[in-house]
């Protein structure tokens, strides 16, 4: 059975126990992360241990939790006083753990679904998408790697133009992929709310309301969201259920397509 599960912020006994429920099988199984692997949760370090060294049979995209302890390991920037992955910035397999996220892709394409960790805009189609992850993915594997992940912060540009130089096309692309919740039709993003679907700022909308969405008629299984529930939009999956604030992790049986969900089993 191939599953795709949201995010597990560090939540490795929650894991544990979703995965007993799915009575998870390493050899038969494939498991395929929404991002959002590691912090704000207890359990980080084996949580990352975990699917890096099950890579076989397991897979992830990045979410910007991923991608910010990337930025504290490798660049100037200190991790924040909320960030719980400082187990992992001093564990002796620390290179490894690194390495695989370094290597990690922003999208992954599975039959005819996509996995992402917040989104896509609607002004992107499929191709659009994986070719624009894949510029950052390069950049990843660069050696000038600590430079490029030094330049990635900050909002702008917040509008998706085919002139951006290969930082500013970049920097947008994460923004879109691993952080977006609202937007404009044309791509534009919003950094400013953190709302309920239906509490969408002045002239925004929810990335995947917008009618006229290039992906519309393709399934998207996202994560980071964790206050939307039942969207009710076709095609639209969001998977990340709260399991860091007290609420539940879910899988998505991609074979028979039934959820799983565990109920957090954190302690905080
Ligand atoms: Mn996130």
């Amino acid at each position: 059975m191939d599953y795709a599960i949201g995010d597990v912020q560090g939540c490795f006994k929650s894991l544990k126990g979703l995965l007993n429920k799915i009575n998870y099988n390493i050899d038969r199984d494939r498991l395929y992360f929404l991002g959002d692997v590691v912090n704000r949760g207890n359990n980080s370090l084996e949580t990352l241990r975990f699917i890096q060294s099950n890579q076989d049979n397991i897979n992830m995209v990045l979410g910007n939790h991923d991608f910010h302890l990337l930025v504290c390991a490798l660049t100037e920037r200190q991790p924040n006083k909320n960030d719980t992955f400082l187990d992992i910035l001093s564990a002796s397999d620390k290179t490894v753990l690194l390495d695989y996220l370094l290597t990690r892709p922003l999208v992954i394409e599975h039959k005819d679904a996509l996995f992402v960790h917040a989104g896509v805009p609607p002004q992107w189609s499929k191709s659009d998408a994986i070719t624009n992850a894949e510029a950052v993915h390069k950049n990843l594997q660069s050696k000038n790697v600590s430079e490029f992940l030094s330049k990635m912060y900050g909002n702008y540009p917040n509008k998706w133009t085919d002139n951006l130089s290969n930082e500013e096309g970049s920097r947008y692309t994460i923004n879109a992929l691993m952080r977006m919740r609202f937007c404009k039709e044309d791509g534009e993003l919003e950094f400013e709310h953190k709302l309920n679907v239906d509490q969408n700022p002045e002239n925004f909308e929810a990335w995947f309301l917008h009618s006229k969405r290039l992906m519309a008629e393709e399934e998207i299984f996202f994560g980071h969201w964790s206050s939307l529930k039942d969207v009710n939009s076709k095609n639209i999956y969001p998977l990340d259920h709260g399991c860091v604030w007290g609420e539940s992790l879910t899988a998505y049986n991609l074979t028979n397509h039934n959820y799983i969900s565990q109920k957090s089993l954190e302690v905080n």
